[in-house]
């Protein structure tokens, strides 16, 4: 499937608003690839794709849940937002078949984040934050962090997300945990090695 193929599918599912959302990602996504040498291709696929289940009723996406076989854990359960890059990343495989694994993954953990984010995981999380549809306040600085370096606005992204998610008391996922800890060490050691420790 192309492009044009991909949008008509997620026009079905989708309101204007985060139909935009999902064109606004998929530009900024081939964007970051283009700077950051990734496959735009697949950047800008998996951006058009990454919220195909975001307007689901929450109803509907634990019946699609069940019927693919997702098992959730206690914090996946009682964190709603989370389950439609999960349930996205199934209904593309089953129903679209989008069959690349890098693809499949950048959506599935586009939310959260995790350990070891490939560069394409890494593109579609900021590419989330930082698209011409959004903005909340911080969107210039993490803008600004990306033009810079992808570890430097996945510090800011994934700070931002901790805070607000700690702030409303929210359970906090262990892959976004993961996905803290894993860049703020790397950029801990990029400040040793400087100071020359
Ligand atoms: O789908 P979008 O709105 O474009 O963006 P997204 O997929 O990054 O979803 C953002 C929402 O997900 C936001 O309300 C915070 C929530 N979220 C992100 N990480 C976690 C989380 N919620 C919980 N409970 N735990 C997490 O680790
Ligand atoms: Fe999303
Ligand atoms: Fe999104």
């Amino acid at each position: 499937m192309n492009l044009e193929s991909y949008k008509s599918a997620i026009r079905g599912f989708l309101g204007d608003k985060r139909y935009e959302h999902s064109v606004c990602v998929a530009r900024a996504a081939a964007h970051l690839a283009q700077r950051y040498g990734a496959d735009e291709k697949k950047a800008e696929t998996a951006g058009i794709l990454h919220d195909i289940m975001k307007d689901l009723p929450q109803e509907e996406q634990k019946k699609k849940m069940r019927q693919y076989g997702i098992r959730l854990t206690d914090v996946e359960k009682n964190a709603p937002k989370l389950w439609h890059a999960i349930l996205a990343s199934e209904y593309i495989r089953r129903e679209l078949g989008v069959t690349d694994p890098e693809i499949l993954q950048a959506v599935r953990y586009h939310t959260t984040g995790r350990e070891n984010m490939t560069l394409l995981d890494k593109i579609l999380f900021i590419a989330d934050f930082i698209s011409d549809d959004r903005d909340y306040p911080g969107v210039d600085k993490l803008r600004q962090a990306a033009k810079n370096s992808l570890e430097q606005a996945m510090i800011e992204g994934i700070v931002f997300t901790v805070k607000d998610l700690a702030d409303a008391k929210r359970p906090i996922h262990p892959d976004t945990i993961a996905a803290y800890n894993q860049t703020v060490l790397q950029n801990l050691s990029i400040d040793t090695n400087q100071k020359g420790c």
